[in-house]
């Protein structure tokens, strides 16, 4: 037996395993990592079931292939030969729009993810490039982006000083937090109470983290921006704002001021269901206290005007003084990251926009919710071919069902993927990645939003699968065969990956000092070198490499958050931004709708700490007990539709209709019914042996690709309109 200490990759929170090794590599145990500097010995059970997910049986070893409509295996040459044939004609024939890609949210959570995936969607020229992110937080990137100049320039709340927290559409106690990278979520906001600080949770359901919050306020779905806006107007008509040190560093206060006059809490108190006296107060309480945050998450980014909320969340912070500043929100700094002031070129959307239903470009990417028109719509430029890399869209992504029965349509679709699942069983070509205890591990995407800077690798637990291809590898193959380089030797493009990396750090001279095993080790080694803490290639003797987080298996703490402006900003103008104009040109459109009505039953999703999004339902431990795929419905409203617990329930949207077992339960407000997503894995060719005897429904088949935040192409997918009925 042997320990061996690594990051767990399953989520956000980034805790440190011990893991348990056999002497013929069995992973037997995964404990809590004690001597972890962040996550001092915190695990939640997914973490717990680390080895089990990988050596589950089910998980793919070796490539897949399609004949005469069954997956086979075959070996690496084969497959990749079978990519070659299956896309080159089509990039050939049709362009290289006739290429869409697809990126699923394990991509932030691998180092492949994080160094591989942006040199091949380049390398692909695609314009039809698609991710999770706009089923996900891209309203947060936007607004970000006019704020701070920087879609990336994400502030997070300072959990460990603030004494105030309102958290608004976000259950840490479940989801263990996301833009917000803090192990031990819950025991952080433990924390806050202990020490006399408060937290308000605003969330139409009472979830666990209400529960143990000091308030918990029902909201509307999708209502968000409305309460948030009445905040803001609270704070300019008692005269409760104060930049503090960001005065002078602040643009457009005043328009947010002549904005918000429109949105006194008495107006849109009917709108969002927050009693105006409980908005009012929600401000006076921020206001008063000496350090506070307001911190959102899913709930406020998945709606309508995800953008808008995502905003005003931040100008409340600024409002209050509480943007960079201890205890209020603040922007880490990782250690691959150099936290140098960079160019002033602000943020733009729409350099280029869909073909079919014309959405503009954002970041780079387009909205998840038009891939199947894409896919669908005959004509010059027409989506003819699919790849998809760790991502489940069928499972994921509004109006799957349409999404589904589009994939089957194409010319052409390969995955990067280790399960044959909901999507991926409609791949010509499976290609799965060496499983997580054979890779290193470094959170590229999530170390840039922990509350606290630190900074860890973890190397591979196990030796190589010799038959096994790792991630690196296999986005370099399809790097080399998009670019018509033909199948080959990845090292080819690992070499020329690192050149770059040196060259663009003005380094290319310290090629000799770089170290690390495998090509993600060694471009890491080069990024924390030239890093904010790196030893900058020996011009700063005792800074970080990589040989250095090697001999800190616990990781190295990096100390709490320092404030970064006006060094962070990237606006035009070198300040924050507070009311860029498209933001102000969408609260038009909020004001518009004040009076919309909402009467209607509405859907929102939700997630239990025991799953991880569409893919961990086939670990035993994970999914044994009752069933968790219910369709909560308050109790007057279970009586109002004759709806009986524990009997199924027909569920109909606009997109479509799935029957589901209703739970009658108050913990959701009245008018609003709960579904999880990341269900439904009862589709023929899935290979999930242990979820198909507990499948679920899929929740996406009611959500709806035509609604949609207009800002940032972020899908709807809390507050869809449904009838239900008995069944
Ligand atoms: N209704 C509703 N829908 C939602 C949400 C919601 O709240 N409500 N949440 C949304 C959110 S926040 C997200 S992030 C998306 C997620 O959407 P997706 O990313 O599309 O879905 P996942 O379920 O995360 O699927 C991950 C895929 O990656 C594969 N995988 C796992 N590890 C690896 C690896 O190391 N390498 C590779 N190549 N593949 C790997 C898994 O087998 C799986 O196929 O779902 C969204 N969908
Ligand atoms: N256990 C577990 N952990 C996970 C995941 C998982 O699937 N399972 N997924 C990971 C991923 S990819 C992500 S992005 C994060 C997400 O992390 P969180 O955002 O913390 O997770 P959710 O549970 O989706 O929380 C969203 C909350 O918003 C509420 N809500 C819905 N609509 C509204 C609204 O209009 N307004 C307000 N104020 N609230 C609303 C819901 O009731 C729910 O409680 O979790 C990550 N961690
Ligand atoms: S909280 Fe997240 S990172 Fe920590 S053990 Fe659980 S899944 Fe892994
Ligand atoms: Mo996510």
């Amino acid at each position: 037996m042997r320990t061996a200490y690594r990051t767990c990759p399953l989520c956000e929170a980034a805790c440190g395993l011990e893991l348990t090794v056999t002497d013929d590599d069995q992973v037997v145990a995964a404990r809590g990592d004690r001597e972890h500097v962040f996550s001092h010995g915190f695990i939640c059970p997914k973490g717990a079931t680390f080895g089990q997910l990988s050596s589950d049986p089910d998980r793919l070893r070796r490539p897949l292939v399609r004949r005469d409509g069954r997956h086979v295996e075959v070996s690496w040459d084969e497959a990749f030969a079978a990519v070659e044939a299956g896309l080159r004609p089509i990039i050939e024939g049709y362009g290289r729009n006739a290429l869409a890609v697809y990126l699923g949210n394990p991509n932030a959570h691998t180092m492949a993810g994080g160094l591989y995936v942006t040199p091949l969607l380049k390398a692909t020229g695609t314009r039809n490039v698609f991710s999770a992110s706009t089923v996900d937080q891209m309203p947060k990137h936007v607004s970000c982006g006019y704020l701070f100049g920087n879609p990336l320039t994400i502030p997070v709340p300072d959990l460990d000083r603030t004494d105030f927290l309102l958290i608004l559409g976000a259950n840490p106690w479940e989801s263990n937090g996301s833009l917000a990278t803090a192990a031990d979520f819950p025991g952080r906001l433990k924390a806050i109470q202990a020490r006399g600080g408060r937290f308000v949770v605003v969330d139409p359901r009472r979830t666990r983290t209400a529960e143990h919050a000091d308030e918990h306020l029902f909201i509307r779905p999708g209502t968000d921006a409305y309460l948030l806006f009445g905040m803001v107007h609270t704070l300019f008509d008692e005269n409760l704002t104060d930049l503090r040190d960001l005065a002078g560093l602040v643009t457009g206060v005043e328009q947010v001021r002549e904005l918000a006059a429109d949105f006194a809490p008495e107006k849109v108190t009917a709108a969002c269901g927050v009693p105006a006296e409980r908005i009012r107060d929600l401000a006076r309480q921020l206001a008063a206290a000496d350090r506070a945050a307001v911190y959102g998450r899913i709930g406020t980014c998945t709606v309508e005007f995800g953008t808008l909320a995502s905003w005003l969340i931040d100008v409340l912070n600024v409002l209050t003084g509480n943007l960079d500043r201890p205890g209020g929100v603040m922007f880490p700094l990782a250690a691959h990251l150099s936290g140098k002031p960079g160019k002033r070129t602000g943020f733009t959307v729409g350099r280029w926009h869909s073909r079919v239903r014309g959405f503009p470009e954002v970041k780079g990417e387009l909205p998840i919710a038009t891939l199947a028109d894409e896919i669908e719509t005959p004509g010059d430029g027409q989506v003819r071919a699919l790849l998809t890399v760790a991502g489940n869209p069928v499972l994921s992504t509004p109006n799957s069902g349409r999404l589904g029965r589009a994939l089957g349509g194409l010319g052409f679709m390969v995955s990067v993927d280790p399960y044959l699942n909901e999507t991926t069983r409609h791949a010509d070509v499976v290609l799965p990645p060496l499983d997580a205890m054979r890779k290193g591990h470094y959170d590229f995407a999530f170390l840039g939003f922990a509350v606290r800077n630190f900074a860890a690798y973890s190397p591979p637990v196990l030796p190589p699968d010799p038959d096994g291809l790792d991630e690196c590898d296999i986005l370099a193959r399809l790097l080399r065969i998009v670019t018509g380089q033909g199948d080959g030797d990845p090292a080819v493009v690992h070499e020329y990956l690192l050149d770059q990396a040196l060259t663009r750090t003005g380094v290319a001279a310290a090629r000799e000092l770089i170290a690390g095993d495998g090509p993600a080790e060694r471009l890491l080694d080069v990024a924390v070198r030239a890093g904010a803490y790196g030893d900058q290639f020996g011009a700063r003797p005792g800074g970080l490499t990589l040989q250095n987080l090697k001999e800190h298996p616990h990781g190295i703490d990096l100390g709490p958050l320092q404030p970064r402006l006006p060094d962070a900003l990237r606006t035009p103008s070198g300040m924050v931004e507070l009311c860029a104009p498209p933001l102000a040109a969408e609260t038009a459109r909020l004001l518009g709708a004040l009076d919309r009505d909402r009467e209607q039953l509405v859907l929102i999703g939700r997630r239990h700490l025991r799953s991880n999004n569409s893919w961990m339902h086939n670990v035993p431990a994970l999914v044994k007990g009752r069933d968790r795929c219910t369709l909560q419905v308050h109790p007057s409203d279970a009586s109002r539709l004759e709806l009986v617990d524990g009997e199924p329930a027909r569920v109909v949207s606009r997109a479509g209709a799935l029957s589901a077992r209703v739970e009658v339960d108050d913990r959701v407000m009245p008018g609003v019914v709960s579904l999880p997503h990341g269900w439904g894995h009862d589709l023929p060719g899935v290979r999930l042996s242990v979820a198909a005897e507990n499948p679920g429904v899929n929740s996406n088949i009611l959500t709806d690709e035509l609604v949609m935040d207009p800002l940032s192409g972020n899908s709807v997918l809390n507050g869809i309109p449904v009838q239900i009925n008995p069944m």
